[in-house]
């Protein structure tokens, strides 16, 4: 995880979201296009970038480390989720990235599926020297509770267990409970996933405060920056609560 930290925290920029949700869904007319995005990650200072490949084959440019998003799916078919991947690591690294994401849904009756794929993109990926981090998102019918403690904790464990060096997983709404979930982790670099945009920036700087007080890395962070009516100040008050 070297090239995505900084005194052992961290603040990475996550745009995937025009495949996971769709452009209108989350977009405008200013944050559709993906140089703005590079822009913010170079001049908000974050840690790293994270695109599908298309996305860094056109846009990336080389100012900020680069992580590959090497699956995904949309929002459009029904049932169980599963996202297959739809990137080699070969290609990732030949992107230029220094490390690889895959999202797993946690809980899914398709989640054999995702762990044994998840599995060979871990080892491929340590075999080419870049890190493998897993969004564990415990989701699909027999999920009740998506930010419970127990079930978070579960995500955080499943990264451990599967040899990635950082999970992205969501918050528990609270630091205490969150601090079961970082042990959980085992030492694996935990991050949150930003979510939808909270009302305002102080109630997502609360959660991302919780993050950090429970031994968090930091976070990867989308909506919640590039929705932002200010990305660049909402960027600045990220890293104070990250990097003190
Ligand atoms: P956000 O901060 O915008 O939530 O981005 C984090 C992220 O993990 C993205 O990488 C991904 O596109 C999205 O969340 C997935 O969201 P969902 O919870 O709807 O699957």
């Amino acid at each position: 995880m070297a090239p995505f930290l900084k005194d052992g925290r961290s603040m990475l920029l996550a745009y995937d979201q025009g495949l996971e949700h769709g452009p209108s869904t989350d977009f405008n007319d200013r944050n559709v296009d993906p140089a703005f995005i590079m822009d913010i990650a170079v001049k908000g200072r974050f840690n790293g970038v994270i695109f599908q490949k298309g996305t860094a084959e056109r846009f990336y440019d080389g100012r900020v480390p680069l992580i590959v998003k090497v699956n995904g799916k949309t929002s459009l078919p029904k049932g169980e989720p599963v996202s297959r991947q739809v990137c080699s690591i070969k290609q990732a690294v030949s992107l230029g990235a220094k490390g690889v994401g895959y999202t797993i849904y946690l809980g899914s009756g398709l989640e054999s599926e995702m762990l044994a794929e998840f599995g060979r993109v871990q080892e491929e990926a340590h075999e080419r020297g870049i890190a493998a981090i897993a969004w564990i998102y415990p989701r699909g019918a027999a999920v009740q509770n998506d930010t419970s403690k127990d079930i978070v904790s579960y995500a955080a464990r499943t990264g451990l267990e599967l040899g990635a060096d950082a999970v992205k997983i969501k918050y528990t709404g609270d630091s205490a409970s969150f601090s079961w979930a970082v042990k959980s982790a085992g030492g694996v670099r935990v991050f949150m996933s930003g979510g939808p945009k909270a009302p305002t920036d102080d109630d997502f700087l609360k959660q991302v405060k919780g993050v950090i007080e429970a031994g968090g890395t930091g976070l990867a962070v989308g909506r919640n920056v590039w929705q932002n009516q200010d990305p660049l100040a909402m960027a600045d008050k990220l890293r104070k609560v990250i990097f003190g």
